[in-house]
């Protein structure tokens, strides 16, 4: 008999698929937004589908939220003022929680029912959203971003979806500039960045864009997601003109974050060796995304 299989199909992947054995459909509803999908698999915990788009499962989610996250806040020093855009799953918070020496942790996510899908079916990613610092926005990331006070934060992390249907302005020129005009000078931004192999022109063009955008530097990073489609997921990185960054080697190195290891469970991924080697770029890369 054969077993019951989920297809992943999606024109951001064309030609290929991406398929899991299905245990158990746990949740399945359309919210204003999009389509949420929540099932247990047989091989990687529990998953959410957004529009048919893996976002998380329960193995290897500690490395998209671990690297989104400790790439920024290990750059500088004493973070302090945070904004995630995106992450409903409440993931990055539990990360962003680490860090004590930060006071306050704002979040714009667009879709309620993620929140509420996620603190029913992953209670240990919703979990960052106990953190008495975290202050939740719902709404439209490029409208709240319209009307944060210039240089706000030292730290925005965008955890966004795919650039097909909510998130598709968060990939263009004005809502850049509306991020960098909400940092301090010195400040950072972290973005999800896409697949080299699969979307290297939409990197190339993110890449323009911050460059024209944030006049510190700018920087791309990688990482493993064994169930994200090619395998891997990248992040853009930038600092606003002002002190330098050195991302390449934190300056608030984890190892020494107070806390760090205590909340709640180890990291798995994440270490400052992984941090600077995320940094190393295939020679492809170097020519074709960052015109090097
Ligand atoms: N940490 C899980 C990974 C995600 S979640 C992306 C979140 O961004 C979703 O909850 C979605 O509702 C939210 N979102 C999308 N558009 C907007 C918007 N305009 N404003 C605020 N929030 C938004 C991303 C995984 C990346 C997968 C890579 N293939």
């Amino acid at each position: 008999k054969a077993s019951k299989r989920v297809y992943f199909n999606n024109p951001m992947w064309p030609g290929e698929a991406h398929s899991m054995k299905v245990e158990k459909i746990l949740y399945k509803d359309k919210s204003e937004y999009q389509e949420i999908l929540v099932f247990e698999s047989s091989t990687y915990g529990k998953v959410l589908v957004l529009d048919g788009i893996v976002q998380l499962t329960e193995k290897d989610e500690c490395v998209y939220q671990e690297m989104i996250t400790h790439l920024p806040l290990c750059s500088i020093q004493s973070p302090k003022t945070v904004l995630v855009v995106g992450g409903g799953d409440g993931g990055v918070l539990r990360e962003i929680s680490r860090h004590n020496t930060v006071e306050r942790i704002d979040i714009c996510e667009i879709d309620k029912m993620v929140i509420d899908v996620s603190k029913k079916f992953f209670p240990e990613l919703a979990i960052g959203f106990e953190d008495p610092r975290v202050q939740l926005h719902i709404g439209d990331a490029v409208e709240f971003l319209r009307n944060v006070p210039e240089g706000k934060y030292d730290a925005i992390i965008v955890d966004s979806s795919d650039p097909v249907g909510p998130a598709q302005e968060l990939v263009e020129k004005p809502f850049f500039e509306t991020i960098a005009r909400a940092l301090r000078p010195g400040g950072v931004l972290c973005n999800m960045a896409e697949s080299m192999w699969l979307h290297t022109h939409l990197i190339q063009d993110m890449i323009s864009i911050c460059r024209e955008t944030f006049k510190g530097s700018v920087h791309y990073a990688w990482a493993n997601v064994p169930t994200y489609p090619s395998g891997v997921i990248g992040f853009v990185i930038c600092s606003t003109e002002g002190p330098p960054v050195d991302f390449m080697h934190p300056i608030n190195p984890i190892e020494k974050v107070e806390g760090a290891f205590k909340y709640r469970r180890e990291l798995k991924f994440y270490n400052s060796e992984i941090h600077t080697a995320a940094f190393a770029l295939p020679s492809f890369v170097k020519r074709e995304v960052m015109l090097l």
